[in-house]
């Protein structure tokens, strides 16, 4: 008899590469009319900083055209920037906010 042929026995090695759910800026954009006391009380109800921190963000975005306010997953980044944009158009604000890919 041949026992030879039948081990068909293979290793195979599998390496699990866990990764991260990629993370998304949410970006405040500068305009001529909203007020800067909405975009403070914006920064403090949706992104939950102080007034002073909030101040502080308002003044960069009125300076520098944008900025940063927050770092999120794609769903919590895109309910943010939805928020935002709700909020400003029921107080007829043209204040714009978007999302980027980190
Ligand atoms: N530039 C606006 C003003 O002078 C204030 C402002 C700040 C508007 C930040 C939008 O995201 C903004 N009234």
């Amino acid at each position: 008899a041949n026992d030879d042929d039948d081990d068909t026995s293979v290793v195979v090695e599998t390496r699990t590469r866990t990764k991260r759910p990629p993370l998304y800026k949410v970006l405040l954009l500068n305009d001529d009319y909203t007020p800067m006391e909405f975009v403070v009380a914006v920064l403090e109800r949706f992104f939950g900083m102080d007034h002073a921190q909030a101040f502080e963000i308002m003044l960069t975005v009125h300076q520098k055209g944008l900025a940063v306010v927050g770092v999120f997953s794609h769903e919590i980044a895109e309910t943010k920037v939805a928020q935002v944009l709700d909020f400003a158009r029921q107080h007829q604000h043209p204040l714009q906010c978007t999302m980027e890919k980190e």
